[in-house]
């Protein structure tokens, strides 16, 4: 496998910095750490590293340097016009390098050989659950079901020398992603379409692949999937699905224990699963006004009485970002060219008008501007992608690009267990001097 021989020679120097910088600069001060920043999330708090992407307030996101325009000229793609290959990102996250579009179809190549080796009992698990289950419980159910093919325990116990984690955490990673568009769209298959699954076409791209298993075949929605494989892949290292990751994976835990772990994060309505509630959020809005073309005040009154009733405006505010994401917008202007007059996409442009007026009145937002998931779930509904509850299952198959690339280098790092400290709330009045 080229690719990891290329990686191992590209991780051996960077790894030994890291270890330089612990032992010959480990009492270098980073930061100050105020009271509000650990009782308000750990905001700012710069307790990681993650070398995969970064994130800018103001900006937004940049993979390895590189932000969503620029990656979507340079990154290969299949046809002049259409959108980059997700796989040409995971390439970019994993070696720091643009990709050749060799580099690119190789990657293909694998994750279609190994999508092959999903083993029988895993549909039998996903079976085991009710239909209504959420399709984020049958994907997670599914995730730790395929980990008994892990590469990772096995070699653990038969003493692999620590040094080389990395290299069954590359194998469970590769295999891992390779078969997560099956098992999504086997899910999708089975909830919304009376379980008639498609089987995947080797020949395709994993996001062409995905699209097509789906059952939405058209070169249309296989772009778009491509897109949206490529701006949900990775967010930096605090978000929940990645830390979470992350910090399951410093246990040691496989890849599928620690890619479950940032899944049940990703499922948790302030985080993926606000891309369905936006949804909910906008039918809702449709039902009580009663008509599907609401004007701009009529969209105000509703985000206040939003507000009121002490609920969240699902697909707006960000715990980093403070400017519309980049994510929103290159999906805007996506809809704004392919399908400008779908309905949906009307109404995304109508609330982006007036909710940061409504959130910014509240005077606590810190972000009044729309983030990835304001849009998302009204472009896959403009494609005839209408099953809501699919959308954090998509956003997940995604989300693994980032976070499993980032859990190769953390074994290529040899990063130690996490293992911050907690203190009681008595320990915080002290510091305060409040009685
Ligand atoms: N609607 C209503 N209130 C909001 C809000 C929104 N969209 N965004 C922030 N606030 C509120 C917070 O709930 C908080 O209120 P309290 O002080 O009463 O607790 C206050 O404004 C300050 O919060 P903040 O510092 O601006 O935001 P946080 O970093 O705490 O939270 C986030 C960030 C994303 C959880 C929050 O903006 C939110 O709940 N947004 C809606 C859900 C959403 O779209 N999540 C998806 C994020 C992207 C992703 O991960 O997919």
């Amino acid at each position: 496998d080229y690719l990891k021989e290329k990686l191992l020679q590209i991780a051996i120097p960077k790894a030994q910095k890291v270890r330089q910088l612990v032992k010959e600069y480990g009492d270098v001060k980073i930061q100050d750490v105020t009271m509000s920043q650990v009782l308000t999330g750990m905001k700012g708090v710069v307790s990681l590293m993650t070398c995969t992407s970064k994130l800018d307030p103001e900006e937004g996101i940049r993979f390895r340097g590189y932000s969503i325009p620029e990656l979507k000229n340079i990154l290969p793609k299949i046809h002049e016009e259409g959108e980059p290959l997700p796989e040409g990102i995971f390439y970019l996250m994993l070696t720091g390098e643009l990709p050749s579009n060799d580099d690119v179809r190789y990657i293909s190549e694998q994750w279609a050989q190994r999508a092959q080796g999903i083993p029988p009992h895993v549909y039998d698990v996903i079976e085991a659950l009710p239909k209504d289950a959420h399709p984020m419980i049958q994907f997670n159910t599914a995730i730790l079901a395929m980990s008994t093919e892990s590469q990772f325990r096995k070699a653990y116990l038969i003493g692999m020398d620590k040094k080389n984690y990395w290299d069954p955490t590359y194998e469970g990673v590769m295999d891992l992603i390779s078969r997560l568009p099956i098992i999504a769209a086997y899910i999708y298959r089975r909830v919304f379409h009376q379980g008639d699954h498609i089987p995947p076409d080797p020949s395709l791209d994993w996001a062409g692949n995905l699209a097509h298993m789906m059952g939405h075949d058209t070169e249309d929605a296989k772009r778009l999937m491509r897109l949206y494989m490529l701006i949900h892949s990775d967010h930096e290292g605090g978000n929940v699905s990645a830390h979470a990751t992350h910090l399951v994976g410093s246990a040691l835990s496989n890849p599928y224990y620690s890619f479950s772990a940032g899944m049940n994060g990703l499922a948790g309505p302030l985080h993926g699963m606000a891309n369905q509630d936006v949804m909910h959020w906008i039918n809702k809005m449709k039902r009580e006004i009663g008509t599907d073309d609401p004007s701009e005040a009529q969209i105000k009154k509703y985000a206040e009485e939003t507000l009121a009733k002490g609920h969240v405006i699902p697909g707006y505010g960000h715990a980093v970002l403070r400017k519309t994401d980049p994510r929103f917008q290159v999906q805007l202007d996506f809809a704004n060219k392919y399908v400008p007059y779908a309905p949906y996409i009307k109404l995304v442009n109508k609330i982006y008008n007036v909710v940061p007026d409504v959130l910014l009145a509240t005077g606590k937002v810190k972000n009044p501007w729309p983030n990835v998931d304001a849009i998302s779930g009204s472009l896959l509904t403009s494609y005839g992608i209408t099953e809501f509850p699919i959308y954090t299952v998509l956003f997940g198959v995604s989300r693994a690009l980032g976070v499993l690339t980032q859990l190769i280098w953390d074994r290529l790092y040899g990063l130690p267990i996490e293992r911050p400290k907690s203190q009681n709330l008595g320990w915080f009045m002290d510091k305060a001097n409040l009685k």
